[in-house]
Parts: structure tokens; sequence; C-alpha cells
């Protein structure tokens, strides 16, 4: 592994059920900046599983199953999830490893070497649902102030260990302010330094009427969010000077649903303070998935199944919508209409027709033979199109990149529908029609290029269509100069159109046509 691997990583799900689209939200986009990032050099990208904590072990019991045997039957299809939607982790974590729990174990003992774990009683109230400590000024009606819970809270009275996190107010302060791209979009910044402004209390970490998590030594368990939170590091055999450690250590993009923010660009740095380690350079907090205006979540049980979306859709087609439809940092509301929307609009009539009718006429007109590059108002109007989209990758803007590409297979369209190939070919213009013929080819072969990273099976598809062998993993600043396709290259016209149209149908036919 070189040391220039960017390393990307998504929360770890509580398994306390099954996967929904919003999980699968967060899983696309880091597997995209991950595939992103293969392309400049190598990443590596971290996922996995939350499997502690009361939430957890609640929904267990609900199922008459002992907590490990039920998160051993649920991980399958966790993984499954990545699998259907093409999302490549490097390493998947479970916090119910041996090699989580046992480093879990040497950070407490590290942190209560150095004074920064201590020993106190808590008093005070706890969500189960959003295993959270709240004081009890910050309850509303006596109830989780969380405005997406408010669910009854319990009280709890125990012999605790802490963490000294009040003591790093300052230090994270000044790490915000130093550091502006600390915390992504503006919005999650503002509000975690108008958190830290309004002061810090220490932070109860271990829980004494639970087992269901890390033991800690002289009883209790671990506090599930710090245990969690310990995978990012864990996952890289910290404890043990591992040289994924070594190399990998900061991240450089953590991704988390903005409403746990806090937990991630608070207590994680400050923990992170603590054992002498540094911050991630970028903790991105993402908008939610809504229902009807609603967030999707487990616990309301507005939820879209995305096993039954993709057989539906088709990986790729959902990979795009879901970028696509908003900024990465705002909330957006899923709908199977606008899904198909994209797929008939975007995907089907302006890439997939581009790719048909030039491929089409290329066979017709030149026995699918690319001709030679001729100079090119496309290629020179382009020119600065990767820049544009690594520019808009760099801040995690993937509908803005996605509409820059967009401009290129619009720009494509357009060369087509203007010069009118098939009157060149009439005519006998031969030249005019082999300098159209090759920058639509070559359009295409920038396209599959820099499309790979969002839809990796459709572009790996039109990567083959154009004569070329395997995926479209290439450096982008040698392949992606005008030109670059080679005369001479033999097309092999798709049997079938890349996105077939897909019309309000019954499931059962519909999964047919995304095939
Ligand atoms: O919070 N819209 O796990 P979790 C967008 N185990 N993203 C969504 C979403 C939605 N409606 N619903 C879920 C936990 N997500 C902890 C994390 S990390 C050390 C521990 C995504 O199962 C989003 O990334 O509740 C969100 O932050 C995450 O799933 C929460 O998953």
């Amino acid at each position: 592994m070189s040391q220039s691997a960017f390393f990307v990583t998504t929360p770890i799900y509580y398994i306390s059920g099954n996967p929904h689209m919003g999980h699968a939200y967060t899983s696309i986009a880091a597997d995209v900046l991950a595939r992103y990032h293969r392309t400049r050099g190598t990443s590596y990208f971290l996922t996995g599983t939350d499997e502690h904590g009361q939430k957890v072990a609640q929904a267990a019991a609900a199922a008459g199953m002992a907590p490990k045997a039920w998160t051993d039957s649920l991980v399958p299809r966790w993984q499954e999830l990545c699998a259907r939607y093409d999302v490549r982790y490097d390493d998947f974590i479970r916090t119910t490893e041996p090699r989580h729990i046992d480093q879990v174990v040497e950070v407490f003992e590290r942190l209560k070497a150095t004074g920064d774990v201590y020993l106190g009683t808590y008093e005070g109230w706890y969500c189960t649902n959003d295993e959270t400590f709240w004081l009890e000024a910050k309850l509303i009606d006596g109830r989780c102030p969380n405005p997406e819970c408010g669910r009854e809270v319990q009280w709890l009275s125990e012999q605790n260990w802490f963490f000294a996190l009040s003591k790093y107010r300052d230090r994270l302060l000044s790490y915000f302010r130093e550091n502006p791209n600390f915390v992504r979009p503006e919005r999650s910044y503002n509000e975690m330094v108008a958190t830290l402004e309004g002061g810090l209390d220490d932070l109860c970490i271990s829980r004494t009427n639970l087992d269901w998590g890390v033991p800690l030594p002289g009883g209790g368990v671990m506090y599930v969010w710090l245990d969690a939170l310990l995978n990012y590091i864990t996952a890289l055999d910290y404890t043990h000077d591992g040289e994924k450690f070594r190399t990998l250590w900061p991240a450089n993009v953590q991704l988390v649903g903005k409403e746990i923010a806090r937990f991630h660009t608070i207590i994680w740095p400050a923990v992170l303070f603590a054992l002498g380690l540094p911050a991630p350079e970028m903790v991105f907090a993402h908008g939610w998935m809504t229902l009807e205006g609603e967030k999707m979540s487990k616990s309301r049980g507005n939820v879209v199944d995305p096993f039954e979306m993709v057989d539906r859709f088709g990986a790729d087609t959902l990979r795009y919508f879901l970028l696509r439809e908003a900024p990465f940092g705002s909330d957006f509301s899923f709908g199977e209409e606008k899904v198909r929307l994209r797929r008939n609009g975007d995907l089907g009539n302006d890439l997939g027709n581009l790719a048909r009718r030039s491929l089409a006429m290329l066979v017709k007109y030149r026995d699918g033979v690319v001709p030679a590059p001729a100079p090119s108002a496309t290629g020179a109007a382009f020119a600065t199109l990767p820049a544009r989209v690594h520019e808009a990758m760099t801040t995690l803007g993937f509908r803005d990149a996605l509409e820059a590409i967009w401009e290129l297979v619009a720009a494509l369209n357009r060369l087509i529908d203007e010069k009118r190939p098939w009157d060149l070919h009439k005519h006998g213009a031969r030249e005019e029609l082999d300098a159209v013929l090759y920058d639509v080819c070559e359009g295409l072969r920038w396209l599959a290029i820099m499309l790979w990273p969002f839809m990796p099976t459709k572009a790996t598809e039109l990567y083959g269509t154009l004569g070329f062998v395997g995926e479209p993993l290439v450096a982008w600043n040698d392949a992606l100069r005008w030109g670059g396709l080679a005369a001479g290259t033999h097309v092999a016209p798709a049997e079938l159109p890349l996105f077939p149209r897909m019309d309000a149908e019954p499931a059962a036919t519909a999964a047919i046509a995304a095939s």
C-alpha cells in the first residue's frame, strides 16, 4: 500500500435490522469517492457494522435470539447490499470481531493511563434509540430532545468511566478554526462550532447495567459510541502499530449522515487528540434521504428496500440518481418516479442514445473502424473538463461533477444534430464526416472513463464497445487527452441499448428491463 492511498470511511451501521436505501446512499457515495481516487493512485475504503449496545440487544431480544447470533444472521445481508450496488470496500469491520474488541480494551487502558479516562458516577438520562446521554436541561417535555426521536428517556444511576471531553474544547475550537474544511458542509461546521462555544461536558463512556458490549476490565461495558468510533483505527490495526495504520491514518474523508456529525467532529477528534493522534482531514455530514418529507429511518419504519430497488432499476441507475438528484449536503426525497425520469432522460435519451447512434453510424459509414483524429473544437472546448470534475470531487460535489460531465454528453448530441452525419455521407463530405465520427467516439471514451466511478458496470460496457478490454480504471491525466482513441480501432456496437427505457410497469416486468 502506498503512502498516498486515499482513505475513506462510512459510518458503521447499527445492525438492528436490514439495511434500507439511506444506508445504501452513504456506502455508494464512499464507493464513488474511493473509485475516483483509485484512478488517481490508490484508495482504501472501510465500512462495517456497529453490533453492540442496547438498541441491537433489544432488537435481538425481540427476535428471540442471542445478540451475537442475531448479528451473525444479519451481516451477510449488509455485505450483500454492497455487492448488489457494486460497492467495493477494502475492509468490512464488525465490532464483535476479536481484532476490534482487543484494541478497544487497549485504547481504554491507554486513556486511563494518561488520565483522560477516570471513574465517576453518572446520574442522568439516557435515550436508547439514539444511544445518547442527555442533560436534564436539554430534555423537551421530559423526552429525548432529538427532533427525529422524541422518545421516552430512562434514568441511569451508575458508577461509570468518563472521558475528559471538556478538557479538549479549546483545542477543538482551534482545530476547527485552523482547518475550515475539517467539517463540511459549512452548515455542519457552523453548528459544531456553536456547540463547542456553548461548552462541553465530560462524556460517560461505560455502561454498568448492560452486558452487550466490549467488556471493560473491572466490570461494565464500553459505551457503544466510543466502541464504534474506534473502528476507524482498530480496522487499521492501530494498537499494534500496524502498517495500514501508519500509511492510512488520518483518514482523508469520513462520510456520515448529519445526525451523527457531533459524534464524529467533537467526540471523535477529542479521543484522537487524547491518544496523541491526528484528526481526520474532513468529516462530511451529508443530507438525509426523506420519504414524504420525513427522514427515512428504521425506527420510523418509512423505509425503502434497497434490494427491491436494485432488482427493479439496476445498480448504475440508482447510483447515478442518488448522486445526481441533490447536492451531497442537502436532504432530498426518494421516489421511484424520479428515478425513472433520470433513467429515461439523462441516462436513456442523453447518454444511451448518444452511444447507440454514434456507434451505429460508425458501423454504417466506416465499417466500425475509428477514423483518424482531426483538429477538434469539441476537444478544445472540453480540455478543462477533467480538471473541473476533479475540483468538484475534491469538495464532494458529486452533482456538480455529473452536471459537468453531462455538458459533454449534450455537446456531442448537439454535434450530431447540427452536423447531420447522414447528410455528410450522402454528399460525400468524407473529411467532415470522419471528424464528427471521431469526435463522438472519442467523447464516448472520455465518458466511459469519467463515469466509471459513478456507474462502474455501464461505463465498462461502454468502454468495451469502443474496443477496450477490462474496466476504464485509468489515470485521467494520461488518458483524458483529446485524440487518445487510436485510429483504426474497431468498435462493436452494443446489441442492446445501454439504458433500455423503463415505463411505470409492474415490478416483475421492470426487473427484466433493468438487466
Ligand atoms: O448511527 N438518509 O448507525 P445507523 C441518508 N451505528 N443517510 C442515511 C439515512 C437517510 N435517511 N438513514 C441512514 C449509526 N443513513 C451508528 C454509527 S459510526 C462510528 C456509528 C446513513 O445504522 C447515514 O450515513 O443509524 C447515517 O449517518 C447512517 O446511515 C446511520 O446509520
